[in-house]
Formats: structure tokens, sequence, C-alpha cells
């Protein structure tokens, strides 16, 4: 079925307007291994400082981009998957909250005036514009999620008995983590920062503010990954010309991903006054059981590449590794999804030593964190985006992936980028290098008294990665933008849009997995439980208020405008 001409245009735009701001997004991390390094030692470079640009990075790359990419796989999926029309007016209002938000977060962004990074922990003070422009962005976020519904449960009923496609439910536990997550910070947003930017609040809940958005953060990570894991489990089989090993877990990895998801957010404030060791421990415990969806995924996803290894000849207890499709030009997409796994890998492994709560405290807010970072959104979560992006725009304008070689290396170069960047990040934050810091003012200075010459290896190792990294976005868009130019290929405007679906090896009937409900109201009996105590230690026990400040400037302000 080809999808509506309308949808088709919208999701076009969800992917390429934030892929045009992602040039900056990927500008400002190759000048953070710059600053990192000390090859620029200066507050800014180019009228930008270092904060602004730290800032730029990770809304554009970290919030922007996944969000847009998430709701464009989810509008092509829930209409491809249930040959269904979905609604125009939902889409397009939207695109548009979306589009605004966006824009107004940025320009208060590039104008200097949210210079509070893409978590935006008070007491840094941001624009109020820059708080409005996240909360239509958000509300955008949620609309379309809202329209499938209907569609779901016409579909439901129309085809008693029937499974729900696999992607539908990823795309469906995508959402639901997304709802039940950014609805505190909705709460954070609107009733904390926004009043106290505008000065109509003299201070805020610094400790409040920030459980607030760990709430939403952590389930971020995932609402990053799942899309990720739609691709992975409908199409990477499929490439790798074989089957999905077991249906079932598939199922069961996007419903517990729906139940643990939220209630863990405190892992990432294991170092916070105020709240309880036995919350933290108990949020950690809780931590510890949302890595074994992804431990279950990683069986699950190598017997289904043995299977098709085997399948294409692959014999022996490991030899079967040589006969996958990894430099294939027929099927680019396999290397974008595999290199991702490779390196999903090793971010899982650091997730679990982050999560150990005593090996917390060695790395916490150390450049360990985003070594950890970019071999998770940065790896598996990434590749897909980029790999799904260029899937969907030329499948929908009809045109042939061109510069196929070109096409299958980026993951490998952005692989090998990876590592290198997040080994000496790993490094340096063993060390004791901090993240977040302008190194290149002082650390990496050799004319400050503070100069670390033994942090030298691992900043460079740092830089670079993140000039490897550098190269593979620009080949990126060298194949995207020469495939944008091709004529649409004749054969392919014959065809219907598709999408490349598994077929499931073990096709398990468990009913347990096939049902939305049991799971979303466990999640939330879940979250009540898990923040019940912190909160109320946090509302019991915290500083009440403080003023705001602005990352260049010891004194307080009382506006950020
Ligand atoms: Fe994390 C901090 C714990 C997963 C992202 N994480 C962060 C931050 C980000 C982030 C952005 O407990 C920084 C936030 C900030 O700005 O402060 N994380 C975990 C744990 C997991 C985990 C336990 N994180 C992710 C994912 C992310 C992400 C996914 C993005 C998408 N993380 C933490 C903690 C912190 C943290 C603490 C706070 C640290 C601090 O102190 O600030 C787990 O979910 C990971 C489970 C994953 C696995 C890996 C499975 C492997 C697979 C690949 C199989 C490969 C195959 C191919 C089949 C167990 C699926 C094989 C091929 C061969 C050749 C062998």
């Amino acid at each position: 079925m080809e999808l509506q001409k309308n949808l088709e245009r919208i999701i076009l735009i969800e992917l390429l307007v934030p892929l045009t701001l992602f040039i900056f997004g990927a500008y400002h991390g190759v000048m953070q291994v710059m600053y990192q390094s000390g090859v620029i030692r200066a507050t800014s470079f180019a009228g930008i400082d270092y904060y602004q640009g730290l800032t730029a990075h990770g809304v554009i790359n970290a919030i922007v981009l996944t969000t847009f990419f998430a709701v464009a796989l989810g509008a092509a999926v829930v209409s491809y998957e249930l040959k269904s029309r979905v609604s125009i007016a939902g889409a397009t209002l939207a695109l548009i909250l979306m589009l605004l938000g966006a824009v107004m977060a940025a320009a208060m962004i590039f104008m200097g005036k949210a210079s509070v990074l893409y978590t935006f922990y008070p007491p840094l003070m941001a624009h109020p514009l820059f708080y409005v422009g996240l909360a239509l962005f958000i509300v955008g976020s949620w609309v379309p999620f809202w329209t499938w519904i209907p569609v779901y449960i016409r579909w439901r009923k129309e085809n008693p008995g029937r499974k729900t496609p696999m992607g539908v439910v990823g795309i469906f536990a995508t959402f639901i983590v997304w709802q039940l997550a950014t609805l505190p910070v909705a709460f954070e947003v609107l009733a904390q920062l926004l009043p106290w930017s505008l000065g109509w609040t003299p201070g805020v809940n610094v400790m409040l503010s920030r459980t607030l958005f760990w709430f939403f953060g952590h389930p971020l990570v995932y609402f990053w990954l799942l899309p990720t894991y739609v691709l992975y489990y409908t199409m990477l089989p499929n490439l790798a010309g074989g089957k999905l090993f077991s249906d079932f877990a598939g199922r069961f990895t996007f419903m517990t991903l729906i139940l643990l998801s939220c209630p863990l957010g405190l892992h990432h404030q294991f170092a916070d006054p105020g709240i309880s060791t036995s919350s933290k421990g108990f949020q950690g415990v809780l931590t510890l059981m949302v890595a074994i969806p992804s431990l279950l995924t990683a069986f699950t996803l190598a017997a289904s590449l043995e299977l098709a290894a085997r399948g294409r000849g692959g014999k022996g207890l490991f030899g079967w590794w040589k006969n996958l499709p990894y430099f294939d030009p027929q099927v680019w997409l396999f290397p974008y999804l595999f290199c991702g796994l490779v390196i999903f890998l090793f971010g899982g492994i650091t997730g679990i030593v982050n999560a150990s709560y005593s090996m917390n405290n060695v790395v916490h807010n150390t450049a360990w964190i985003p070594a950890h970072f970019h071999l998770t959104v940065g790896g598996p979560v990434f590749l897909g985006i980029l790999g799904g992006s260029l899937l969907l725009i030329t499948g929908l304008l009809k045109k042939p992936v061109v510069s196929r070689t070109m096409a299958l290396t980026v993951p490998y170069v952005w692989m090998v980028g990876t590592f290198v960047f997040s080994s000496g990040f790993f490094l340096g934050g063993l060390r004791g290098e901090p993240r977040r810091t302008n190194l290149g003012l002082t650390y990496m200075n050799p004319a400050s008294p503070s100069y670390r010459p033994d942090w030298w290896l691992a900043t460079h190792m740092g830089l670079l990665g993140g000039c490897i990294m550098g190269l593979a976005v620009l080949l990126y868009f060298i194949v995207l933008v020469r495939s944008l130019a091709a004529a649409p290929d004749a054969a392919l405007a014959q065809a219907p849009f598709s999408l490349p679906t598994s077929k499931p090896y073990h096709d398990e009937d468990i009913a347990a997995v096939q049902n939305f409900t049991p799971w979303v109201a466990a999640a939330v009996l879940l979250c009540v439980v898990s923040y019940y105590a912190p909160v109320r230690d946090i509302v019991k026990n915290g500083i009440t208020t403080a003023p705001g400040f602005r990352p260049d400037n010891p004194a307080a302000v009382s506006t950020a405008h």
C-alpha cells in the first residue's frame, strides 16, 4: 500500500529538517574535542562560546534529531504495517508544534540566551522562550501517538485474533514510554522553570527539578533506543537474509521496556543529597533489571544472524560470522544496524558499571559518562537514525541510494571513530578528567597552573576519534545529497512503498505479551512505588528556592532576559 501523499511529505520534512540542523550539532561535536584537547584555548570560537556550543550539540543531536526520527518512523511503520490511513490533521499539527518549538529553542541557544546544556538543570537559567520552545516541541511529539491509537483499535476490531505487527508493538512501546516520561518534565518546565525565568517566582527547588528531569531523562534514553530496536527486530534479520529467531523475545523486550524504563532515574542522582540511600539502592537494582531486555536482544539478534549466516552457507562454531553481508551494496542498511550492535555491546557493559552504586562514585561527572553515551545514543541509536532516514527518504521519493560503497562505509568509519573517541574518554574519566568542562582554558593549557599533561593522551584520542566521527558524517551527507539529487528510479516508481520486514523463525503464541494494558498499569504502579519516597523527602527536606545563574558569571540573576 502507498502511504498518503500528505503523510509522505510530512515524514520527509520530519527527517530532512532535523538532519539539516544536525550539521550544526555535528560541527559543535567536533568543536568539543577541540576545546577538550586544548587545540582551542579560549572561551569561544567563531562567536559561539563553549557552553553555547555544548548546549547546541546536546539539544540538536539528543533531543531534536531523535524525537523527529521517532515520530517520522512511527508514522511510516504504523501506516505501512496496519495498511491504514492516519490522521493528516494530527500529523500536521504535530509537525507545526515541533518545528516551532525546535526553532524557538535553537534561536535562544544561538543567541546565547540558553546555555543550559541539554539537561537544562536549574540553577542555570535560560530565556523563557527556550522553555516555551521545549514545551511546544514535547506536546507536538505527543499528538501523532494519540491519533494512531484509534487507528490501532480499529485495526484490532477488523483483525480479531491476529497478532499486532512487531513494528507497531515497538512504535507503541516507544510512545507509551515517551508519554509516561514527559509528563513530569512538562510539569518541571511549565510549573517551575518558566515562571522562574519570567521572574514571577524568586527561586526554584533544584532537587525537585533535577528529580523530575531524571524521571524523564532515563526513559528518554529508551525512547532513543526503541526506534532502533524496531529496526533491529523487524529489519535486521531480513537484511541478513534470514528470520527473527524468536517473535516472543521481541514482544517481551518491548513490553519490559514499557515496564522498566521510567521508575529508575535516580541512578543519575546517586551523588545527589537529600535522597535516601534506600531509594537510590532500590532504583539501582531496577536499573540492573532494565539491562535484561537488552541482554535478551543481544541473544535473539545474535541467534537470528547465525540463522541467516548458516542459510548463506556459514559453517563452524564461529566461522558463520564470515557469511553475513557486511559489504554488500544491495543491503547497504545492514552495516548501519550491525555496527550499531557491535558498538552497543560496549555501551551496555559500561552502563552496567555506571548503574553499580559504588562504582558510580568513581565515574560520575567524569569523561567516562560521555564515553558511555557515545556508545549508546551515539552508537546504535545514531546509526539507526542515519540508516533509517536514508531508507525512508529514498523509499518515499522513489530514488536510488547512490554511492552505495560510500553509503556502506559510513557506519564502519563511525564505529572506528566512536571506539577511538570513547577509549580516550574512558581513559580520561578513570584519571579524573571532568565532563562538561572547557579543558583548553586550564587543564590542557601548559600556561595554566592546573595543567594536566597526564590527560594529553586521553584528550587527544578524543580529538582523533571526534574527527573520524566528523568524517563519517561528511561522507553520509555526500551520499544523502547525491541521492536527493538523483532522478527517481523508474522501477522503484512502479513498486509501492515498502519496508524490509522479517518473518519469525519461532512464532510463539504467548498471550502475556500481546496486550499493552497490564504492562502500562504495572509501569504506572512501579513509578508510584519507586518515586513516592524520594519526592516526599525532597519536598520535605529540599532547599525551597535557588536563584538563577548563567554559566559565565558567579553572580545570581533574577531573569535570563
Ligand atoms: Fe546509560 C548515563 C546506566 C543504556 C544513554 N546513559 C547515561 C547518559 C546517557 C546515557 C546520555 O546507572 C548521560 C546522561 C547525562 O547527561 O548525565 N545506561 C545504563 C544502563 C544501561 C544504559 C544500565 N544509556 C543506555 C542507553 C542509552 C544511554 C541505551 C542511550 C540510548 N547510564 C547508566 C547510568 C548513568 C547513565 C547509571 C548515569 C551515570 C552518571 O553517574 O551520571 C543498560 O540499559 C544497558 C543494557 C545494554 C546491554 C547491551 C546489550 C548488547 C546488545 C548488542 C549485541 C550485539 C550483537 C552483535 C548481537 C546489556 C544488544 C555481536 C557482534 C560481535 C562481533 C560480537
